[in-house]
Parts: C-alpha cells; sequence; structure tokens
C-alpha cells in the first residue's frame, strides 16, 4: 500500500518523440521511454495542447516497481503552434521551446514566394527567430540570385544557401543554433529537412526519401523528432507541412508583411478594402511601384484565410481571432481622426 507513495520526482528532462502515447525523454543518463501520469492524462482530454511535444520540457516520477511517468509539462517558451489538419479549430503544438524557426525550402523547383510567406508567417508567431535555409544548392546554377529574390520578401530574415550533399552553409545554419540553442526545421515534404539534420550531425541519424526520377516524394518523416547537436544545441525535424494553420499568426502576418500593414494605417478609410477607395494609400504604393502587386495579393490571401479559419472558431475562441479582424471595421467609413 504505502510503496505507491514511495515515488521518486527527477530531474527535468527534454521530450525527444511522441508516439502513440509513449514518450521518448532526454534525459541527464540518455533517452528513456516514459508513459503519461494520470493527472496529465485528465488534462490533455480538456486541451488539445496540455500534452507533451517535441521539445517539451518536464518532470518525470519514478515509481518503486520500475516504470516512469511523465508528470507535468513545463510552461513552454516559443514553440511553433498550427491549427490541427482536418478542419477543426483545435490547436497542435509542433515544436516547443525552439530558438530559430527555420523554414526550409527546395532551391528546386524554384521557391513559390507566395508559400514562403506563409512559411514565413508561421515562424515568426513561433515567437522564436525566423531563418530561411534555400537547401539543393548543388542541384542548380543560379543559387545565389534565387536567394536574392527570397531575401528580398523575407525583410530581415536570415536567408542561407545550402547543400546537404556538398556540405555549402551547413555551418551557417549549425552557427544558428548556437551553443545550445534549438531550431526547429520547418517546410513541405522532400525539401530535404532529414538530410539536413543528417549533414549538420555528420552522420544518418533519420531516414530520408529515396530519389525519385519525377522528382515528387511521398511523406517520409512521420513524426517530430529532437536531435541533439555535437557541440551543443539540438535541431527539430517535422514532417512535411501540407496545409499551415494560421491560429495566432495575426502576429506573424504583421511581421512578414510589415510593409503592408504600415501602408493600411495611413488609408483614409478605416475599412478600407484596398480597391478603389479615395485616400487608398496600398493603391497609391503599387501605382508608384513601391509595392508590388504579387505582395498585395499574397497579403489579400493570407487575410482571407485567416478570415475563414476565424469563422470556423468556436465561439470563445472566435471572439478572440476576431478582435484584430474587428479592429479595422469598428468604425464604417469614418475618416481617421474622429474618435473611435
Ligand atoms: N542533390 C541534393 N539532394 C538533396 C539535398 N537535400 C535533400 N536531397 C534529396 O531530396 C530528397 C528529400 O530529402 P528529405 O531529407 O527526405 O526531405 P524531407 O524534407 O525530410 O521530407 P519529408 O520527411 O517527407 O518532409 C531526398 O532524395 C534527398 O536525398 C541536397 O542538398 N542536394
Ligand atoms: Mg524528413
Ligand atoms: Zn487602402
Amino acid at each position: 500500500m504505502s510503496d505507491s507513495f514511495a515515488f521518486t520526482d527527477l530531474p527535468p528532462a527534454r521530450v525527444q518523440r511522441v508516439d502513440r502515447g509513449l514518450v521518448t525523454v532526454l534525459t541527464e543518463d540518455g533517452p528513456l521511454r516514459v508513459s503519461l501520469g494520470a493527472d496529465l492524462l485528465d488534462q490533455m482530454a480538456k486541451d488539445s495542447t496540455a500534452g507533451p511535444c517535441t521539445g517539451d520540457w518536464c518532470l518525470l516520477r519514478a515509481w518503486p516497481d520500475g516504470p516512469v511517468t511523465l508528470e507535468s509539462v513545463l510552461p513552454r517558451g516559443p514553440s511553433i503552434r498550427r491549427a490541427e489538419v482536418g478542419g477543426s479549430s483545435r490547436e497542435q503544438v509542433l515544436a516547443a521551446n525552439i530558438d530559430v524557426a527555420a523554414v526550409v525550402v527546395g532551391l528546386i523547383p524554384e521557391p513559390v514566394i507566395g508559400k514562403l510567406e506563409r512559411m514565413l508567417a508561421l515562424a515568426w508567431s513561433s515567437g522564436a527567430q525566423p531563418a530561411v535555409v534555400l537547401t539543393k544548392a548543388d542541384l542548380v546554377p543560379d543559387a545565389e540570385q534565387i536567394a536574392e529574390d527570397v531575401r528580398s520578401a523575407a525583410d530581415g530574415v536570415p536567408v542561407i544557401v545550402v547543400s546537404s550533399v556538398t556540405g555549402q552553409g551547413i555551418a551557417e545554419v549549425r552557427a544558428l543554433a548556437g551553443a545550445d540553442g534549438t531550431i526547429a526545421l520547418l517546410g513541405s515534404s522532400g525539401t530535404g529537412k532529414s538530410s539536413l539534420v543528417n549533414a549538420l550531425v555528420g552522420t544518418e541519424v533519420l531516414g530520408t526519401q529515396r530519389i525519385r526520377a519525377d522528382g515528387r516524394g511521398r511523406h517520409t518523416s512521420v513524426r517530430r523528432e529532437l536531435v541533439l547537436l555535437p557541440g551543443g544545441g539540438a535541431v527539430i525535424d517535422t514532417p512535411g507541412l501540407r496545409g499551415v494553420g494560421l491560429i495566432d499568426a495575426e502576429e506573424g502576418l504583421a511581421s512578414t508583411f510589415g510593409d503592408v500593414e504600415a501602408l493600411v494605417s495611413q488609408c483614409r478609410f478605416r475599412d478600407c478594402a484596398h480597391t478603389s477607395e479615395p485616400g487608398c494609400a496600398v493603391r497609391a504604393a503599387v501605382d508608384d511601384g513601391t509595392l508590388s502587386v504579387r505582395r498585395l495579393e499574397s497579403w489579400h490571401k493570407l487575410r482571407e484565410e485567416m478570415r475563414v479559419m476565424a469563422a470556423r472558431q468556436d465561439e470563445r475562441s472566435r471572439a478572440e481571432l476576431l478582435k484584430v479582424w474587428r479592429r479595422d471595421s469598428k468604425a464604417h467609413r469614418k475618416p481617421r481622426g474622429g474618435a473611435s
């Protein structure tokens, strides 16, 4: 009887991988497979983000007859979050406690800037430092030229050109982690995330896609995994992202499209649709060439997606999400300067 209480609390450990309710944690003595404590399971039933995910720090408890349970997840630092796939409004944590959110894009096929911007919005919304890693430099003759185009769309974000085959740029990516930082890799399937992890570590720690003639791959990595880097720090590999959910991405939108948002604040009407309204600063910028039509379209598309997502929320979270949305439409056709 009494020995069911004779547990020992262990020092914090970090979640490496979660699969089917069992969690692999990295402890001071190496990796350990643990199950979830009853209290934590209760919390998870109420809150989709309460469960452990890759990168989380957690508290463990060792029981007298041998098993170790994961009892609680410590409060998270910067983390990648998105809406769960399948149209629900539940949130999913993709990678926790990260210092750098690296969007991984192949140089071939040539990057689609609009898609990159969506990924970057997700990266910004994590609160970590965003970065872009352009892979497969060995396969294209004009890597630097493509990188310049990407740089102009990714204001203030480091853009690193790499090849996991030749080793180009790998040290630069390594440097993003510093002595003990964590880099999360995000991107579509087949862009070379797992290959990059292997290049960073220097050995084949993760499986990668077999090369296929048509250049299209199936999803290879099926779960998120934290890998320690030699010399300190860690990298989190994620399976290819299909849809990028935009929950909590408003901040990311503002950072990725800081230039457009700044213009919006100068339009004469608060609910300006930036189509034919008088005094529209956005159209004016397009007309004088300081804002590209393509960039404006990406911004519109992302805003629309946020609106659709917001419409799907349950009543409570909807109220929160719509706050941002309503900000501009509260005062109908009211010139700025009046009381709001
Ligand atoms: N030539 C060349 N091929 C690369 C490079 N990086 C990745 N590849 C190839 O691209 C394919 C996909 O690489 P992965 O590392 O499996 O891609 P991934 O992003 O992990 O894919 P998912 O796990 O499905 O998300 C594999 O065939 C790799 O060998 C590179 O720098 N140069
Ligand atoms: Mg992979
Ligand atoms: Zn306008």
